[in-house]
């Protein structure tokens, strides 16, 4: 029987790729010529899509593909997919839940050490060759025992605050509606959160809600000895007030791996020591990259043998 297409819209790993090669045939759309040519000619041979979460998939992209049935995101974040209109077209969305949520975790913890004990900066003082003249290398905030304030405690929130834990730091969190089952104080103002916080740690989805949630009041109330560590999205914060507050020493520092326009990140930002900036790394280890693009050949699986999915998002 022959394999189903997939239209590819994305870059993903080559190991994904040969993955799926060998249960669908992949198209990749930007090796197909004019784009709107090709989708013009044979959007409609496809029922599947295969993206990253960075890319998504465009309205007017499913709007090209008459008879598109399942956009298969590789990724947990599904924010640059607009659920809601693939759901009028009756398009399925899946995504890679869990399976990150050690590693984004480890990393969360690592953001905030590093920034917090100028790693960064200490690193570069020794490549440098600073050291040699310079008996003073950088010093830090300390961590355990501080205060975290965690903003979305979902599944790989509670997996980073248990590692907080360990560090013997206070925990509180901000959510839509306060969890039943924690015993984490919940604090309903995201602003009275950030007041309260030594770190202030993003975990939460980019939604039309979440939209620059993490505004200039929210930086300002976090404060000139504080830090924010965002491994969520950059959406989620306004970048502009964010680097402002940088630059003005009102906000205390920031650790980064998530921007507005990846992969642009602000220039002012470069030279700042207190900043630590990462080019979305949260999930990025070899075996969790793995186990996400198993995950997304699992739906694909599920869905050509049997019309079901593994891990639908709608
Ligand atoms: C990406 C991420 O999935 O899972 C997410 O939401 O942001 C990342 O893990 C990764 O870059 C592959 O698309």
């Amino acid at each position: 029987m022959d394999k189903p297409k997939a239209l590819l819209v994305a870059g993903i790993s080559a190991e994904l790729k040969g993955m799926l090669a060998e249960v669908v045939e992949l198209v990749p759309l930007n090796k197909q010529g004019d784009a709107n040519q090709f989708l013009a000619d044979q959007g409609a041979d496809f029922e599947l899509v295969v993206t990253s979460a960075g890319k998504g998939c465009a309205n007017a992209l499913m709007e090209q593909l008459p008879n598109l049935k399942v956009i298969f995101n590789w990724g947990v974040g599904y924010d640059q997919v607009d659920v809601e209109f693939a759901t009028s077209r009756s398009v399925q969305v899946t995504n890679t839940p869990d399976v990150l949520n050690e590693c984004v975790a480890d990393m969360a913890i690592g953001m905030l050490i590093s920034q917090a004990r100028c790693m960064g900066e200490a690193e570069r003082f020794v490549r440098r060759g600073e050291w040699l003249s310079n008996p003073t290398p950088p010093m830090g905030q300390k961590v355990s025992g501080k205060r975290l304030g965690i903003v979305g405690l979902g599944r790989i929130g509670l997996e980073t605050a248990k590692r907080a834990e360990a560090f013997s730091m206070q925990i509180r969190y901000h959510n839509r509606h306060p969890r039943e089952d924690v015993d984490y104080a919940y604090e309903a103002s995201i602003v009275e959160l950030a007041k309260w916080s030594d770190y202030l740690l993003l975990l939460c989805p980019s939604t039309p809600e979440t939209y620059q949630m993490i505004d200039r009041e929210v930086l300002q109330a976090l404060g000139p000895q504080s830090s924010l560590i965002n491994i969520a999205r950059g959406a989620v914060v306004d970048q502009k007030a964010l680097v402002d507050l940088l630059l003005s020493g009102e906000l205390g520092g920031a650790a980064l791996d998530v921007f507005e326009r990846e992969p642009e990140v602000p220039e002012a930002l470069m030279d700042l020591p207190n900043v630590l900036l990462l080019p979305h790394v949260g999930s990025a280890t070899f075996e969790t990259r793995t186990a996400m693009a198993q995950l997304v050949v699992d739906n694909v699986k599920a869905y050509i043998e049997s019309g079901s999915l593994v891990t639908p998002v709608n």
